[in-house]
């Protein structure tokens, strides 16, 4: 299918101008990325993923795919806001709230410490008393404690809030973090950035522009950051689009994104279920492909085993993702909305799913430098023009 990308030999396909303007570099427009989401061509929009997958990795890296050594810590899940997709938000999740103290917190670096982590990735929900002085406190001891952790930490929503609590500019507020030892930040809670979608599901936190504003004086700062893109809300294709070519933008006047994840939303202890579209495992597999060749200033396109199950996220590969996250050790926000995937994965069956779905296994760091090229080597799998669909759902 590659091949024939490259040779545009399919003039008569109807996305054969697309699969052009992939295969020359020309970005695509939102007219384009819409018609790939029309399109129920999978094997298509999964080869120009694969694409342009393999022309952004770069010499000697086409079959990598990255993984990390990392652990998920959530210091608090009570949350002030309420959107009506959070679990954290209902009133069982509320009555079991929470919040570390900085020792505990501490605690649980030093348990993932001795298991040989490169990261932590740290959120919670917004607690007033988890405020600027509580996190520049933990940043400061695991650095001092464990300097070898890279911390990525807050996302723009919480920054937003301690910035308000601390009555601080949002770039003090970062400058602040970043001297106590923030490493990076997480791509969390940009949701879907149109408004309607927003109202409906009760997202009162952080709009888009400041989500964007956040990112951008992070990249200013020096810290680089993620971006996510929550689906299953009620959003359409076109909110999808536009969702990324924010972010696209925003890369383009920053360029400190990472890595662009999309997510799935469960809905266990939510209200929402009956108002929107689950999204299909197609669907899902489309958002890896998009977000691929639309994003063409993104380096790296994630697959969230946590949200996709193993499987699926196998298959992401093929579609244009190239790194499948981390060990995590402990997830707890999609657990808590009836995620039934595992908790955690061992390196070695994380590089046993690269190797078996036909790729290079390589751990990485936080910033995806090249922690070590695992000695398994890919499988030979088949092309995905071959290869079968039964287990996706349409
Ligand atoms: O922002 C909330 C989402 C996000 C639900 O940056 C839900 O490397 C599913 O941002 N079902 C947090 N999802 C997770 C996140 C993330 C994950 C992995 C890697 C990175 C990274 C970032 O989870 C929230 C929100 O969009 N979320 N509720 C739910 N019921
Ligand atoms: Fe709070 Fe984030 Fe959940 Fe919204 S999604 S209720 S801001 S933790």
């Amino acid at each position: 299918m590659t091949a024939l990308l490259e040779k545009s030999l399919i003039k008569s396909h109807p996305l054969s101008d697309i699969a052009d303007k992939v295969v020359s570099g020309k970005r695509l427009s939102a007219d384009d990325a819409i018609r790939l989401y029309q399109s129920d061509d999978l094997a298509t929009l999964g080869a120009l993923g694969e694409y342009a997958r393999r022309a952004k990795a770069g010499p000697g890296r086409e079959s990598y795919v990255y993984y990390i050594h990392n652990m998920h810590l959530n210091p608090t899940n009570f949350c002030a806001e309420t959107c009506r997709f959070c679990s954290y938000a209902n009133p069982d999740e509320r009555s079991r709230a929470y919040r570390w103290s900085v020792d505990k917190v501490l605690t649980e670096a030093h348990r993932g410490a001795k298991l040989g982590i490169s990261e932590i990735h740290m959120v919670g929900g917004l607690h007033p008393s988890c405020d600027l002085n509580y996190y520049e406190e933990v940043l400061r001891r695991v650095k001092t404690e464990l300097p070898h952790i890279h911390m990525k930490a807050l996302t723009a929503v919480e920054i937003d809030y301690l910035s308000r609590l601390s009555k601080l500019s949002f770039e003090e507020t970062l400058i602040r973090l970043k001297e106590a030892g923030l490493d990076s930040m997480p791509g969390g809670g940009a949701e879907i950035f149109d408004d309607g979608v927003r109202a409906r599901m009760k997202v009162k936190k952080t709009p888009a522009s400041v989500w964007l504003e956040i990112h951008g004086l992070a990249h200013k700062v020096g810290l680089k950051t993620n971006a996510t893109m929550l689906t299953g809300i009620g959003e359409s294709p076109e909110h999808k689009v536009d969702h990324m070519l924010r972010l696209r933008q925003q890369q383009d006047l920053t360029g400190g994104f990472m890595c662009f994840i999309p997510l799935k939303c469960y809905y266990e202890g939510t209200d929402i279920k009956d108002e929107v579209t689950e999204p299909s495992e197609s669907d899902l597999l489309k958002d890896v492909a998009i977000s691929r060749v639309l994003l063409d200033n993104f380096p790296h396109i994630k697959a969230y085993w946590i949200q996709l199950g193993q499987e699926l996220a196998q298959l992401a590969l093929s579609f244009g993702a190239d790194d499948l996250d981390g060990t995590i050790m402990e997830e707890k926000i999609t657990h808590a909305a009836g995620a039934k995937t595992p908790l955690q994965m061992a390196k070695d069956q994380m590089e046993r799913l690269i190797a078996e779905a036909g790729y290079q296994p390589v751990e990485r760091d936080t910033v995806y430098n090249v922690v070590r090229v695992s000695s398994l080597t890919p499988a030979v799998v088949p092309p995905l023009a071959e290869r079968s669909f039964a287990a996706v759902r349409p």
